[in-house]
């Protein structure tokens, strides 16, 4: 029987026609979904699909990813090499050679007069990784400045921070398949269906086959806290608070997995004489949770056969977000949930490559999780490349956080942006400026031209972007999946890893150290350098062609695994698998192999709302949308859905104020004012209002960003703002003029 209504005309979908497909690897954030592009008779992009035989999103993909075929030819692209000698001057356009030479000369100027460390370098979370090895090599074995990071201090620094205290070092240790094993998940501070709607769809699956308590810890009622069993909305910047109050039940209950703790940890007692300062009844007043609720998740994750936390900003982005994830990774490990299906503590990392920038920059180190605190990381690494040792800083130089405000105090002199635009993106812009302003010269490598950061350039070179290029990017759950060129770079616009090479020609240690002339090349530097028993971050079993084959292998994948599983699998049809988790054995990667157990008593340090400032400022993001715009705010299909700036305001607290749907405000904090759009909504507490931060000249004017003292990493979900009536036309014309698309 037919069920339904039989007349219902047919979907007609448009025949893009499609000549061929092209495999790659979504280029907005960590999920890492395989994705192909449509090609037409005349090598156009026009369509995009998932891959269906990918195990990370099994042909599906969120809204962005469906759409980005359309970013190659969107607006604002870079086409050739500009130069001007003064911001406020007119752009010259330039040829590579030319603009190249001034560059290197300029850079070896400025470390001549003022010093090696002058010259500083920000990279980001969003080239590939070939990439950021060359610029690693480029940075510290030619260029030989300390000053040397990435955009990934204002995103996934607590993380990593956190991993390295907890276990030794960096790794997220588990992976999207434990949502299949687990029986209690807490996501800290995630909002999974909007920022990775597809690693979200991964565990709805599981939660339909599986029932098990899902537990949201946000300030706000997110669609995530929408579906989870239990949401706890916690006073902002307390989860710490609450961390030491769930293990003080777990320790006083004896509920704590003690085997697990004598075998491998070291610090219980500090730890255990820590928490007992946090009864529930204390915490509560301080996080906002009742303790009853705190009691019952307490025994719910203890009891759990296995549980696992995620988290991804709402952590990170606080002045307790190393200590966050250090607290998750304590819960985890009284709790005997680290490396066991369904057992772990998971970073959802950021950006698309992220993890890449982690492993292979040598922002904070050297390449591979090296240490530049080590001799024989030095030394190691200056041999492969064929330079001398004490060309290398004995310890790490300073963090984004730290380059901007060395600006300001004339410490830094020049400055060399790759892929990350802080005139949007660091918090409190009105300062940003005044540093941008200061420099001597400052080189805007991007995508596109119209990034707002290159109105305070000296030089402009247009990147190549996403699948323009060849390279690898590694998602969440450590899986290395790869970038095949889709079609060619737009204009005379060039691959990073060009860029990187051909300017590292024009240093001295550039004719000595041999730069690989293609991705692979330096893919097979990468390899090499990562063989070694002891490494978990081994990927020499891989190569390009065998990572899409498999859609995408999770390190460590060592030459043996591949030996092994290519002598016993059908490798055409499913390619091959990295190890899925880490700490299986219960091994960290300490001196004595023990993870660290670390006592975390709270300091409230936040600016916290008081009479003249009465609300907290949240930020954060919405699903249509990526960062800063450069590429959604110009897609049509993506823009659509919020092109105006706008936050989200509780409708009792709106009423008070006398305060109406969808008209403008002027929100004021002690850094500065931004006009936006009022959308009035329960999904935030009365003394709290939230902005997606993706647009310009908006939430950043106001936000405080006080740093992580173990990360350096902002903390812009806290701060606080006062909101004042505006006059409607004016708002609405100020709104005109800004970057509109
Ligand atoms: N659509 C889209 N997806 C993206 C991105 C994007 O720009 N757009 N960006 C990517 C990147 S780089 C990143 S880093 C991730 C970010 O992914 P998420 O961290 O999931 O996203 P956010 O919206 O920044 O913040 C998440 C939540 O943290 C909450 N929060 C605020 N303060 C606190 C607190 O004190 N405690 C707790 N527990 N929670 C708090 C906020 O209310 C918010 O709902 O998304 C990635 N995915
Ligand atoms: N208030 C507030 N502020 C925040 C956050 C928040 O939650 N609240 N989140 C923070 C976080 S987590 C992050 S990750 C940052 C992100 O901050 P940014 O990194 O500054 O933001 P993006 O817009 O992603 O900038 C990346 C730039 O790289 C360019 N690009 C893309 N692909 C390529 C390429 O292949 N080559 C080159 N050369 N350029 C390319 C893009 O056009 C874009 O201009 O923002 C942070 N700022
Ligand atoms: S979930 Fe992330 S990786 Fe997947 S399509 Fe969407 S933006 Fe791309
Ligand atoms: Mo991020």
């Amino acid at each position: 029987m037919l069920f339904g209504r039989q007349d219902r005309k047919k979907i007609k979908i448009l025949d893009k026609k499609v000549q061929e497909w092209k495999y790659t690897t979504c280029g907005y954030c960590s999920t890492g979904c395989s994705i192909e592009v449509g090609l037409d008779a005349a090598g156009k992009a026009v369509a995009t699909r998932g891959v269906a035989t990918a195990d990370v999103n099994r042909g599906k993909l969120c809204i962005k990813g469906i759409f980005e075929h359309e970013l190659f030819e969107a607006a604002g692209r870079g086409t050739t090499p500009i130069v001007r000698n003064k911001p406020w001057d007119a752009w010259q356009p330039a040829s590579w050679d030319s603009a190249l030479d001034k560059m290197a000369s300029e850079i070896k100027r400025i470390q001549g007069q003022y010093g090696r460390d002058a010259f500083a370098v920000i990279s980001t979370g969003q080239i590939m990784t070939e990439e950021f090895y060359t610029l690693g090599k480029l940075v510290r074995g030619c260029i030989g400045t300390n000053n040397y990071d990435g955009n990934t201090t204002l995103c996934m620094a607590s993380a990593v921070s956190g991993y390295k205290r907890s276990f030794g070092s960096d790794g997220p240790p588990g992976c999207y398949e434990d949502f299949e094993h687990t029986e209690c998940l807490m996501a800290w501070g995630s909002n999974l269906p909007e920022q990775h709607p597809i690693i979200y769809w991964r565990l709805k699956e599981a939660l339909e086959k599986r029932k098990f308590p899902l537990i949201v810890v946000d300030p706000r009622v997110t669609m995530f806290a929408q579906f989870a069993d239990i949401h706890l909305p916690i006073t902002p910047g307390t989860d710490v608070v609450l961390q030491n109050a769930l293990m003080h039940v777990i320790l006083a209950e004896g509920l704590e997995d003690r085997d697990y703790i004598n075998a491998h940890t070291n610090g219980i007692e500090a730890l255990e004489n820590c928490v007992k300062d946090y009864d529930p009844t204390t915490a509560a007043r301080i996080c906002g949770i009742d303790e009853d609720t705190i009691r019952n998740v307490a025994r719910l994750y203890a009891k759990a056969g296995a549980a696992m936390s995620i988290w991804t900003m709402g952590i990170n982005q606080s002045t307790h977000g190393s200590d966050g994830v250090v607290g998750i990774n304590n819960l985890n490990l009284i709790t005997g949930n680290i490396g066991k299906p369904g057992g772990t503590s998971l970073s959802i990392t950021g950006q698309c490559n992220a993890m890449g920038t982690r492993e292979w920059s040598s922002c904070s180190g050297l390449p591979g999780y090296r240490a530049l605190e080590k001799e024989k990381d030095r030394k190691e690494i200056a041999e492969f490349w064929g330079i001398d040792e004490s060309f290398f800083p004995q310890k790490r130089g300073m963090c984004m956080t730290d380059i901007l405000p060395a600006i300001e105090t004339g410490q830094v002199k020049g400055l060399w942006l790759v892929a990350t635009n802080p005139m949007t993106s660091m918090p409190n812009t009105p300062r940003i400026r005044k540093t941008l302003e200061k420099l001597e010269f400052l080189v805007v490598q991007d995508a596109y031209q119209d990034v707002e950061t290159n109105q305070y350039s000296h030089m402009y070179l247009p990147a190549a972007v996403w699948a323009e290029k060849t390279g690898c990017f590694t998602n969440t759950e450590r899986r290395v999946n790869l970038i095949r060129p889709v079609v060619p770079p737009h204009a005379e616009s060039k691959p990073d890893f060009w860029i990187f090479t051909e300017l590292a020609k024009r240093f001295e240690n550039g004719q000595k150290i041999k730069f690989p002339e293609t991705p692979e090349g330096a893919f097979n530097e990468m390899k090499q350098l990562s063989k070694g028993d002891s490494r978990t971050l081994d990927i020499s079993g891989m190569n390009h062609d065998l990572i899409e084959q498999s859609r995408g292998i999770q390190w460590p994948f060592r030459e043996k695994q591949r030996e092994e599983q290519l002598a016993t699998q059908k490798v055409d049809s499913e390619g091959v698998k990295g190890d899925q988790r880490l700490y299986t054995d219960g091994r960290f990667q300490t001196a004595d192999g023990k993870a660290n157990l670390i006592a975390l008593p709270f300091i409230d340090n936040n600016e916290r709302p008081c009479e003249d400032y009465p609300f907290w400022l949240n930020s954060g993001r919405v699903v249509e949308h990526f960062h800063t715009r450069t590429r959604t705010g110009k897609l049509g299909n993506c823009n659509k859905f919020s092109p105006t700036p706008y936050m989200e305001m509780n409708p009792d607290a709106a009423a008070e104020l006398g305060i109406k749907h969808q008209t403008y405000v002027r929100l004021v904090s002690r850094r500065g004012d931004a006009v936006v759009m009022v959308q009035l909504t329960q999904r935030v507490p009365r003394n709290m209002v939230f902005i997606p931060f993706h647009f310009h000249d908006c939430v950043n004017r106001l936000s405080l960003g006080l740093l992580d003292p173990h990360s350096r990493q902002p903390a812009y979900k806290q701060c606080s703002v006062r909101i004042e009536h505006t006059d409607q036309k004016q708002a609405a014309k100020l709104n005109a003029q800004r970057r509109a698309f």
